[in-house]
């Protein structure tokens, strides 16, 4: 997911502090990594013409916000296997036979090709699957030109991660809020585990948090990182993160701990709800998350009664049969205590009248309602789908000016598991044209088996990459993508915070390298549409967007590091809230409407599985390597050479396995090779799949894909309903039934 911006709402206007060049013959750049998605503000040192260092800002609002990922760069895309021409399939799909051509040939004969899908089965036949922060430059022109050209079928790995939650966040008061941490007095963490090498600015706002006195409960099965600080550590069963939150609730009602006021003036639905909660006595929450009543009621206690406190986002409860449960009871649990909107509590920054943002460029209003009305998903699990927002539309104009709020891109996208289905034939109408742009599609859902099948049975398949990943082994043409170092750029906070941060380029990109603009600037010329993407370069693009504040791109990307305006808190009491009735809606009557629950509820798991008697969940992100990237960087393969499962001492007993062992793990869905990693701070009977594994160095092609076929956990991920939250159609990542089966033999 995205993430997150590493900088406090109230910087305004940081300028940069300029720092004298360190040695002769070294030049600096400020730049923002984007070898995550959280976009630390660094510095970047050039000799000859080539970055060889990233260091951390000297602004000291950024501070220590670095980490490997970011100080490896330069190497990472200095590495000899980059792609750095365009290349056309020549074999059959998948053969590994390639032709080097020009971005003109590629560029005139994907323009005919998709012309001539359109024509044929219709524009929605044209599938994109992106994750902004890795291409960065993308900025909606994609979905722009999409709607343009009438397609609704948009998927992303946000899908999974900080896009959905904005989207269900929205249902409930009409904006995802970013938390205070500057003011905050307890920071409540939901499995998320940011650390030195993970979300580092997240980390250091907890440890600053931590420092002068706030408290830090941590929701983990595992003792994570985080729960080593934490004040209270709460080991809940793996997936049972909604119903700990009903035992919250219900803590937090019958001790009267909530705001009434607030909840009187502002909130609807709150007796209903309050029945609901009542059917979670703390017993019951008790047995299926496996914490003890008098636990659940002191972090229940802690949250309420500390002053504003925050829930920062989490991938965890994005990714459970409950998510759409689990992520409103977060909003609830804001809401409710009287901490939205509120310093120290979490900020709805809404827009902002001189920054443009991205759901403004995407033009969402061109798209017909005809063609929004076929975005595959959106009748069996809209939540953040055209239809699932729709309801919305007239409440953010009210309230913010605009019709569309894509916040964090997860508003308005296509279900990705029926966009695969109908990539492989079986849906509602063809889908014949998938571009991946900086987004490794075969290996970052669930099922990888229908993926495959999906893949095999399009007609044009393009890749904007730096290296021949699985999902490029497959792919018609692979497009040579620029790196962050090679490019400018604008960041806004996704449409979550309302700011702008510039990057300067700090370097040529190699080869014939381009940025996702030029692609998309591209292709809207090989469309015959060129009028939709005007700006002649990026740099004019972002003079245009920065007009506002009356600069020009290159003036404020010297000069300052951020510009943000002062935190206006309780907005709503002028505004009123972005939802339907105006207000907090405990009970969501857009969920109502689109005929489910409108009250967070509980679904239990499928009854256990006799041949799968362990749970597994995917997650505990590796320092070295962002998602399924970085495997090919030599520094960080010796430091983690080979993908690991961990599982508990006695569990590891159980099984008979011994530390290193090669294993396969099996699901339903599928089997991985992996090695085992024994862990006193894992729970028994649960394991833990990393994501994302390949080796680029094996070998590539369709039947191989250089070891995802092998070891990518999205193998092991089902995607059948039982899996599948209700509302959304997102898949249960965090806890499915496997086992674990020893093989004979060493090193897979
Ligand atoms: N099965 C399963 N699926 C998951 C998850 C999981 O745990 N399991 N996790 C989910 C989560 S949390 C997320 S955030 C998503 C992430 O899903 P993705 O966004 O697909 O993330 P990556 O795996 O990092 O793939 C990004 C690709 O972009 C390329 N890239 C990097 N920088 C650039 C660039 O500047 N330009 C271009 N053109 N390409 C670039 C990299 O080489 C890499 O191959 O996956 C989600 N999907
Ligand atoms: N170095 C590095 N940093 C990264 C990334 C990376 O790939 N590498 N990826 C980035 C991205 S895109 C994301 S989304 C974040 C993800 O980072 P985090 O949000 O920290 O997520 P994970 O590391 O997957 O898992 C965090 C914790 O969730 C616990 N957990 C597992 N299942 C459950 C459950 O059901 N409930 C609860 N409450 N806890 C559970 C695990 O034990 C683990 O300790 O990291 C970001 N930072
Ligand atoms: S946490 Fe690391 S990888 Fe992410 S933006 Fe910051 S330095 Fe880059
Ligand atoms: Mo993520």
């Amino acid at each position: 997911m995205p993430g997150a911006p590493s900088v406090t709402p109230s910087a305004v206007g940081s300028r940069s502090i300029p720092r004298s060049n360190p040695r002769p013959g070294v030049e600096t750049r400020k730049a923002l990594c984007a070898s995550c998605d959280i976009a630390c503000s660094v510095v970047t040192e050039i000799q000859k013409g080539r970055v060889t260092r990233v260091r951390s800002s000297d602004n000291p609002l950024f501070k220590d916000n670095i980490c490997v990922k970011g100080i490896v760069a330069p190497k990472n895309f200095a590495n000899p296997d980059r792609v750095l021409h365009p290349l056309k399939r020549v074999g059959e799909r998948g053969s590994g036979q390639w032709q080097q051509v020009t971005w003109d040939e590629a560029m005139a004969d994907i323009g005919a090709r998709l012309t001539r899908i359109i024509d044929t089965h219709g524009p929605e036949a044209w599938a994109v699957s992106t994750s902004q922060w890795n291409t960065g430059t993308d900025h909606g022109l994609g979905r722009r030109l999409m709607n343009h050209i009438g397609s609704p079928n948009w998927i992303s790995g946000v899908a999974l991660c900080a896009g959905n939650t904005a989207a269900v966040n929205r249902l409930t008061y009409g904006w995802y809020p970013w938390p205070d941490y500057d003011n905050t007095s307890c920071i409540v963490l939901f499995g998320h585990n940011p650390g030195r090498n993970s979300w580092v600015p997240v980390y250091n706002q907890i440890q600053r948090v931590k420092a002068r006195g706030g408290k830090l409960i941590v929701l983990d099965p595992r003792k994570s990182e985080c729960a080593e600080l934490a004040d209270l550590w709460l080991p809940l069963k793996v997936g049972t993160d909604a119903v700990m939150m009903f035992g919250w609730l219900k803590v937090i009602f019958d001790e009267g701990l909530y705001d009434r006021a607030f909840v009187d003036r502002w909130c609807t639905g709150f007796d209903e709800l309050r029945r609901r909660v009542d059917e979670f006595p703390l017993s019951r929450v008790a047995a299926i998350t496996g914490c003890s009543p008098e636990l659940i009621a002191r972090a229940a206690r802690m949250y309420a009664t500390m002053g504003p406190s925050v829930i920062p986002w989490t991938p965890i409860t994005d990714q459970q049969r409950n998510s759409t449960s689990g992520i409103r009871l977060q909003s609830i649990l804001r809401a409710v205590c009287g901490y939205l909107d509120v310093p120290g509590g979490e900020a709805m920054m809404g827009f902002h009248p001189k920054i443009v943002s991205e759901s403004e460029i995407e033009m969402h209003h061109v798209l017909p309602e005809s063609q929004k009305a076929k975005q595959l998903g959106s009748d069996r699990h809209p939540a953040f789908t055209y239809r699932g927002q729709a309801a919305l539309r007239e409440p953010c104009k009210r309230v913010w000016g605009h019709e569309y709020a894509n916040q964090v891109t997860g508003c308005y996208m296509a279900n990705p598991s029926a966009l695969f289905r109908a990539m492989a034939g079986d849906g509602p109408y063809p889908v014949k044209a998938l571009f991946s742009l900086g987004n490794n599609t075969l290996m970052s859902y669930a099922n990888m088996p229908l993926i495959l099948r999906a893949f095999m049975n399009q007609e044009l398949i393009v890749v904007q990459e730096h290296v021949m990943t699985p999902t490029a082994q497959l792919a018609d043409y692979v497009l040579p993508g620029d790196s962050w170092l090679e490019r400018p750029w604008m960041f806004d906070g996704y449409g979550w915070l309302s700011l702008y941060k510039p990057s300067q380029k700090s370097m040529e990109p190699p080869g014939t390298c381009k940025s996702t603009f030029e692609f998309w600037k591209l292709m809207a010329n090989a469309l015959g549409r060129p009028e939709i993407v005007p700006w002649p370069t990026l740099e004019a693009f972002y003079d245009w967007r920065i007009a506002g504040l009356g600069l020009d791109f290159e003036t404020f990307a010297r000069t300052y590091d951020v510009h943000a305006d002062k935190l206006e808190f309780r907005k709503y009491e002028r505004t009123g809230f972005a939802t339907p009735s105006g207000k907090v809606e405990l009970r969501s009557s857009i969920l109502a409407d689109l005929g489910f629950d409108p009250l967070p509820y509980w679904r239990d798991a499928p009854p256990p599985d006799p041949d799968y008697p362990l749970e597994m969940f995917t997650g505990v992100r590796e320092a070295e390597y962002f998602q399924t990237g970085g495997r090919h960087i030599p520094e960080m393969r010796a430091r983690k050479p080979e993908p690991v499962l961990f599982v508990s001492p006695a569990t590891a007993a159980a099984e008979g396995l011994g530390e290193g062992e090669w294993v396969t793990v099996e699901t339903r869905t599928g089997a991985i090779e992996i090695t085992v990693g024994i862990r006193a701070n894992m729970p028994d009977g649960l394991v833990r799949i990393p994501h994302g594994w390949w080796k680029p160095e094996m070998e590539q092609g369709a039947g191989r894909l250089s070891g995802a076929l092998r070891y990518a956990d999205a193998l092991l991920c089902p995607d059948d309903e039982d899996f599948l939250d209700a509302e959304q159609g997102i898949p249960h990542l965090k806890g499915v039934p496997c086992r674990i089966v020893r093989r004979s033999g060493g090193a897979a």
